[in-house]
């Protein structure tokens, strides 16, 4: 029997190996039905920024803008749990399955091929989106509490031991509270927290003083989600390198509102969500830097995340397959990059200055309810507004507004010892995005003040 290693003349279809050309330059495709399909399909280099935003035109590309909620318009101020998605998102969602279904890295067929490319568009536009030097430290993943997860797994085992020590902050949301704890657990290390003054702002000094050469990460959230406070996020990180510590920071609340730079920032992990940034549910972002990623052993094992698999030993694939282990959720990795040229084309920094404005103006209304508390007025805030009308019930609330077509979020928000601090059971929480209009806080602050009338 011939033993020599059989090789086939064309290299397999790996995502090593592929390119993305065929999606990158359609318009040099021969083949029609391709042509036709990838021009909706990959629009990629659609990033010039609009000079003026325009919040109707905006709304008018969020079909779920126009229903009615028990027969009232509906006024979607949940945003910061899930956004609505824009027709170029949802187009792309059914263009996906109707002309690409196939797996990704693995067929050497037409359609896996092109799904291939198309989903590596996505990460070749994070990678400009958030300013990282290579595209293989963008991890996807299936959202924040994954990346988090992941790095609270990979690193830990590479890094963390018994008497080191770790740091959060009181507002953390769950998801980067208990991946510490059961990783402090597991290695024998103590987990430390960050506290927060009454406005909801860090205690910087307390911070300094928590750090020392045994820190071995920290890890804080850039803008909370239940108060909206946004974090010193550049002086954290410069302090944390100071003793040595790399810094992860959560920026499921950020991504959507905040220009962010992760080179200029100097952070060294960063996670967020897709579905939080007007972009499919099912996929996320681990940013991280390339020397802590090839540092770290692989997530999860199976699948695209080797190089080459015998009984006796297995190699592991280069980044950023290495932590891509198994089928992702191709549809949502693909059409995410919908989402970021819908950003892009706005402009982050258009979007924050809509959303202050909208901010402050239903802030300003809300504080003239009588027996209305806000919860979080940092002075650095980002679309979040939380509060509590005393004597009511959040949940109470919730209900009233909902029955006026209000859609906010009530309850503690995942953020349990963030509610501790403040010895409350909850809040009302109206989170903003960029469809939002002054019109609708309008209605917000006519429905506040109705539960109000109705239950004080
Ligand atoms: N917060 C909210 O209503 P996932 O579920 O993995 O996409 O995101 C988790 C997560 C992590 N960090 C922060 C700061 C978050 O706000 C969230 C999600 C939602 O506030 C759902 S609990």
């Amino acid at each position: 029997m011939n033993k020599k290693k059989w090789k086939p003349i064309i290299p397999p279809c790996r995502s090593t190996t592929l390119t993305i050309k065929s999606v990158s330059s359609p318009k040099n495709s021969k083949d029609n039905h391709n042509k036709k399909l990838l021009v909706p399909l990959y629009p990629m280099e659609r990033t010039a920024v609009l000079e003026r935003f325009d919040v109707d035109r905006v709304r008018k590309d969020f079909p779920i803008l126009t229903r009615t909620v028990n027969g009232k318009p509906l006024v979607y101020l949940d945003n910061g749990a899930t956004t609505q998605k824009p027709r170029q998102v949802i187009d792309a969602i059914v263009d996906y399955y109707t002309q690409l279904n196939s797996n990704v890295h693995r067929g050497v067929h037409h359609l896996s091929q092109l799904a291939t490319d198309a989903f590596e568009v996505t990460r070749r536009k994070l990678q400009p989106f958030i300013n990282a030097a290579h595209e293989h430290e963008i991890i996807l993943t299936k959202g924040t509490t994954e990346s988090i997860n992941l790095v609270a797994s990979c690193y830990g085992k590479a890094f963390v031991n018994a008497g080191d020590e770790l740091i959060i902050s009181a507002m953390e949301h769950h998801s980067n509270i208990v991946p510490w704890q059961i990783l402090c657990e597991e290695r024998g290390a103590t987990l430390h927290v960050v506290p927060i003054s009454d406005a909801g702002e860090l205690d910087m000094e307390a911070y300094q003083s928590l750090l020392n050469e045994r820190t071995k990460l920290v890890a804080i959230t850039y803008v909370s989600n239940a108060l909206g406070t946004i974090n010193p996020a550049k002086e954290i990180i410069t302090l944390a390198h100071a003793v040595g510590a790399p810094v992860l920071l959560d920026a499921a609340q950020a991504i959507q509102h905040l220009s962010i730079d992760v080179q200029a920032l100097d952070v060294d992990f960063l996670a967020f969500s897709g579905h939080k940034m007007y972009g499919p549910t099912g996929v996320g972002v681990l940013y991280g830097k390339e020397k802590w990623l090839n540092a770290m052993p692989p997530y999860q094992s199976g699948g695209e995340m080797i190089k080459e698999v015998t009984f006796a030993k297995t190699t592991y694939n280069e980044l950023p397959f290495k932590f891509e282990a198994g089928t992702p959720n191709i549809e949502a990795g693909i059409c995410l990059a919908h989402a970021i040229d819908y950003i892009t084309e706005l402009g982050l920094d258009n979007i924050a200055r809509h959303e202050h404005d909208l901010l402050t103006y239903a802030t300003g209304q809300l504080l003239e309810i009588p027996g209305i508390r806000i919860v979080g007025t940092a002075k650095e805030k980002s679309s979040v507004i939380s509060f509590l009308l005393d004597g009511a019930h959040p949940y109470d609330v919730g209900v009233i507004l909902d029955k006026l077509g209000v859609a906010v979020r009530t309850g503690h928000h995942c953020t349990q010892p963030l509610m501790d601090r403040f010895a409350i059971p909850g809040t009302v929480r109206a989170s903003l995005a960029m469809y939002n209009t002054r019109e609708e806080m309008d209605v917000l602050v006519a429905a506040v003040k109705r539960a109000s009338a109705m239950l004080l």
